[in-house]
C-alpha cells in the first residue's frame, strides 16, 4: 500500500517511519509512506502557505493554491488512483470497519490542515472524504494521519508478527478484550485466575469470551447493543452479571 501524506510538518511521521509496527512494514516494503510539504508548492517570496480569514476572527486559514499545486504533484507522482482524504474534526469518526475498509485500498492521500482551517473551496473541490479520530480537539491533522497509517499498517498481510492478533483484535469481533496475565503467578498475593493454569483449553476460551462478554457490557454497553449475542455468548454474559453479585 502507498501512502501520501500532505503536511506543513513532515517530522512528525519520523515515529512511524523510526519505530515499531509501522517502521517494519516501511522497511519491508508492505507501506510506502511519503510525505508531500506544501510549502515546497509556493510561488511567492514568503513560501506562505496561510492566509487571514474573510469575515475576520482568530486564526489563519490555509490557501488553495498551495495544497491544490501539492495535490497534482502528488496525483502525477503515481498513476494509482486514490481518493482525496481530509483529516478534518468535521469529518466522520474512525472506527475499526471504517480502517478496515481503508486497509483494503491500493492507495491514500491523506491531507493534514493546520491552523483554524483549509479554504472551503478546496474541500469542494478536491476532497473525497473526511476523517475524525474522535470528539477532541487536536492542533492539526497531523496526529490524526498517523492513527490512520498505524491502523492501517498492522493490518498489512504479515505486518504483524503474530497473524491472529489482527483477527483476535478487540473492536474486530466487536467486544473488548479479555484480561492478560503473565509470570509471576503470585503477585503480592494477587493470583492468576486458575482456570488460566488448567491447561483446559476448551474452559480458558469459555473463560475469555465471558470475561470480553463481560467487560464489554461494563465498560461500553452500546458495543453490545449493536451486536446479536448466540444464547452461548447470552448464558456467559449472565454467568458473568450473576459472579458480581
Ligand atoms: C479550536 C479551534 N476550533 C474552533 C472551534 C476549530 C479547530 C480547528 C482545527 C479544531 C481542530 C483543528 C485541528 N484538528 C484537526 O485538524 C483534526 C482533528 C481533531 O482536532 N480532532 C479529531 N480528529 C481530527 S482529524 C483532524
Amino acid at each position: 500500500m502507498r501512502i501520501d501524506v500532505v503536511t506543513l510538518f513532515p517530522d512528525e511521521f519520523r515515529q512511524l517511519v523510526d519505530l515499531g509496527v509501522t517502521g517494519r512494514a516501511i522497511r519491508e516494503d508492505k507501506i510506502q509512506l511519503q510525505t508531500w510539504n506544501p510549502r515546497d508548492y509556493t510561488a511567492d517570496r514568503h513560501r506562505s502557505v496561510d492566509d487571514r480569514p474573510y469575515g475576520g476572527g482568530p486564526g489563519m486559514v490555509m490557501m488553495v493554491e498551495p495544497l491544490a499545486e501539492t495535490l497534482e504533484a502528488v496525483a502525477e507522482d503515481s498513476s494509482i488512483a486514490a481518493k482525496v482524504a481530509l483529516m478534518s474534526p468535521q469529518g466522520k469518526v474512525l472506527d475499526q470497519a471504517a480502517v478496515e475498509a481503508l486497509a483494503s485500498r491500493q492507495r491514500l492521500i491523506l491531507i493534514c490542515g493546520r491552523y483554524e482551517g483549509i479554504d472551503e473551496r478546496l474541500i469542494d473541490t478536491l476532497v473525497d472524504e473526511e476523517w475524525s479520530i474522535g470528539d477532541y480537539v487536536l492542533s492539526g491533522g497531523e496526529l490524526a494521519a498517523a492513527v490512520i497509517v498505524d491502523a492501517v499498517s498492522r493490518l498489512q498481510a504479515d505486518v504483524l508478527g503474530d497473524n491472529r492478533s489482527a483477527e483476535q483484535d478487540s473492536f474486530s469481533h466487536g467486544l473488548l478484550d479479555y484480561p492478560h496475565y503473565t509470570r509471576p503467578e503470585d503477585v503480592a498475593g494477587d493470583k492468576v485466575p486458575k482456570v488460566l493454569l488448567s491447561g483446559d483449553h476448551a474452559a480458558i476460551e469459555k473463560w475469555r469470551r465471558k470475561q470480553a462478554l463481560g467487560r464489554t457490557w461494563q465498560r461500553r454497553p452500546e458495543l453490545l447493543d449493536k451486536m446479536e449475542l448466540s444464547k452461548q455468548d447470552q448464558a456467559l454474559l449472565a454467568d458473568f452479571i450473576n459472579d458480581l453479585t
